[in-house]
């Protein structure tokens, strides 16, 4: 279906009032046992249309203040949809906007009372919070997610390394998870840079109390070289893509973890970065970060 111009703004209006939207579902499995962990919930509009794409569908709803709208739908089709492919208290990762958060409207109590009308603790749910919009106020924005970690919502501070996130918020919010950007993890097997500094997450994840999630994990060798880091969970294509319906992790995936694992114990490699090792990545031509590993992520 192809929209024209004057077309688009009514057809967004329908796809919200009729919650025109399909909910993906992509796993994050465990590196240790390569079992299930979470599944993150993805929106996408209407099919062939625009709005197929979520970076128009999320960036037109911003650019006419349907933004917050948006994101209750989707946040509430998300939990819905969830009873019918979660599993053993298995959590929902669900993407979050750093402006919703601070909407006045955006108060934990409904998002709760939903969820407990769907039969789901707000301790299976992790808020995905990327950088996006840039957080101006950190103590504000802490004092806000403060509110909801009381609760019990988990928070996960998404894209990690991709430019948007950056290492103030992981210092200054102190997230349960870090999720790196598949643009590190991509070819990760022959990068040593990209090594070290995915090596850098994980001592610093083993210092603090964080898991550290690789997003974008397309290939075997990606995925073995993340289990030999020690990095805790894992998600891309390699694994599972997003689907509407429940997935099986696959017996390969559980083995390369369960085998891989063991031969890290056995072996009793260590495979974090000395303290006083010092990261520098020039991404684009910029500096993306430079610190000593024993000190806190500035
Ligand atoms: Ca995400
Ligand atoms: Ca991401």
């Amino acid at each position: 279906m192809i929209i024209r111009d004057e077309e688009v703004y009514p057809f967004f209006q329908k796809i919200i009032k009729q919650k025109l939207l399909n909910i993906v579902f992509q796993p994050i499995v465990s590196l240790e046992t390569g079992e299930l962990f979470a599944n993150e919930a993805l929106t996408r509009g209407p099919q062939n249309s625009f709005f197929s794409s979520p970076l128009n569908l999320f960036n037109y709803a911003e650019k006419t203040g349907h933004l917050y709208t948006l994101e209750k739908i989707t946040r509430e089709l998300a939990i819905e949809r969830s009873n019918q492919i979660s599993e053993n208290n298995s959590k929902l990762f669900i993407n979050i906007n750093a402006r919703v958060i601070e909407d006045p409207c955006f108060t934990p109590g409904n998002t709760i009372s939903f969820l407990k009308r769907n039969g789901i603790s707000p301790t299976d749910i992790v808020f995905e919070i990327t950088e996006r919009s840039a957080i101006t106020d950190f103590d504000k924005f802490t004092s806000v997610l403060e509110h909801y970690r009381s609760q019990g919502f988990l928070i996960a501070i998404d894209d990690a390394g991709a430019g948007y996130s950056s290492l103030q918020a992981i210092s200054e919010l102190e997230p349960d998870f870090i999720k790196i950007d598949r643009s590190l993890i991509t070819n990760i097997n022959n990068n040593r840079i990209k090594a070290s500094l995915v090596e850098a997450f994980t001592y610093f994840a083993n210092k603090s109390d964080t898991k550290i999630i690789a997003e974008g994990i397309e290939t075997k060798e990606e995925l073995d070289f993340l289990v030999n880091l020690g990095v805790n969970y894992g998600q891309g294509y390699y694994i599972a893509r997003p689907k509407t319906e429940k997935q099986e992790i696959s017996q390969n995936i559980k083995q390369s973890c369960i085998i891989l694992r063991q031969k890290q114990v056995i072996e009793g490699r260590q495979h974090f970065v000395q303290p006083t090792d010092i990261i520098v990545v020039k991404k684009n031509h910029t500096i993306f970060g430079t610190y000593r590993a024993d000190l806190p992520l500035i």
